[in-house]
């Protein structure tokens, strides 16, 4: 670890063992290591007597309702929402790159913000910086953080860090998955969590309109004429609003991804007034796809990253495309 990490983390418990009110947030459409972060910073900073909030500025997905804490978590999505909050001693932001990914809730007065998170792109938007990049998951940089608090591991934590690491691994199939991770990993298993039934809700929750937007990312998967090992899915406001925009997207990227061959793949959704286009990318090492994300105002890690493009879909097609494209060049002479 590096010593402004070092640095970081002794500032960051400082600062959260002085505090009596805090709120804990988290990014845009949370997910798994957002949510299992701070619920798990929910239940140690609580066992240390401290006042806790936790907040989402976007409806969190029932998906993690099996989580102890989930029924906690408030949406504050507006100014005035945020406002009603009130002053807290320390805003503790989880797994978000930048302040605007905080939507809202980055309009919470707060004396300090603690900014903990894992993503190389970080923008260093905190009053305290904990931004850990050796850390698998934001949940690893919180089981760090609580070392430091000396709040040991139990099994409500592990449930929520476990939730964390399965999340940003890819189910450990990514390529941030190492020897630290089993190992780390392990640690939670000792707790008592049940691993398989954790595995089950995280996997196997799918409803009927899940499947029904799987079925549209099907329909509309392409491999690239001139690239081979790129695909992707594009989806337009008109061909969402048919089917009905779901509350989280999961891992509809994973599907282009999952074709033989594939180096590097991309999901984009048009916004409802086709102002915006969200999109996600996911490549295989050496592939970086986080400097395109990057490029275009975004941010991520090296291989899982996502920006938004102004502009309809056909605009953003021509943003991205030809930058995965160039990415995807030089190995390929190379080889
Ligand atoms: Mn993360």
């Amino acid at each position: 670890m590096a010593v402004g990490e070092a640095v970081s983390y002794l500032a960051a418990a400082r600062a959260l063992a002085h505090a009596r009110s805090i709120a804990v947030t988290t990014h845009l459409n949370p997910d798994g290591d957002g949510i299992g972060s701070q619920l798990a910073l929910l239940h140690a900073l609580e066992g240390l007597g401290k006042q806790v909030r936790v907040l989402s500025p976007s409806v969190v997905s029932r998906t993690y309702a099996f989580l102890p804490g989930f029924e906690r978590i408030e949406v504050v999505a507006d100014p005035a929402q945020a406002a009603a909050i009130g002053m807290v001693d320390v805003l503790i932001s989880c797994d978000a790159g930048d302040l605007q990914r905080l939507g809202a809730t980055a309009l919470i007065r707060r004396a300090t913000l603690i900014n903990l998170d894992h993503h190389i792109t970080n923008t260093r938007f905190g009053t305290i910086n904990l931004v850990d990049v050796s850390g698998e998951s934001s949940g690893v940089v919180v089981e760090r953080l609580l070392r430091r608090l000396k709040v040991p591991l139990d099994q409500r934590l592990g449930e929520c860090l476990y939730t964390t690491i399965v999340f940003d691994t890819g189910r450990f199939m990514h390529s941030n998955t190492t020897a630290h991770t089993f190992s780390w990993t392990a640690r939670l298993l000792k707790t008592g969590i049940d691993a398989a039934s954790i595995n089950r809700c995280l996997t196997y929750t799918r409803t009927l309109h899940d499947l029904a937007i799987q079925r549209l990312g099907i329909d509309h998967l392409v491999v690239d004429a001139q690239e081979p090992s790129l695909a992707g899915i594009s989806l337009s406001a008109d061909e969402i609003r048919a089917v009905g925009e779901p509350q989280d997207w999961g891992d509809l990227v994973e599907l282009p991804r999952s074709l033989a061959g594939n180096q590097v793949a991309y999901l984009m959704r048009e916004s409802k007034d086709k102002a915006t286009v969200r999109v996600s990318m996911r490549s295989n090492p050496p592939f970086d796809i986080g400097s395109v994300a990057q490029a275009l105002g975004g941010g991520g890690h090296l291989q899982a990253a996502g920006c938004t493009v102004s502009g309809d879909l056909a605009y953003a097609q021509a943003q991205i495309i030809p930058a995965l494209r160039r990415q995807l060049a030089p190995a390929a002479k190379a080889q």
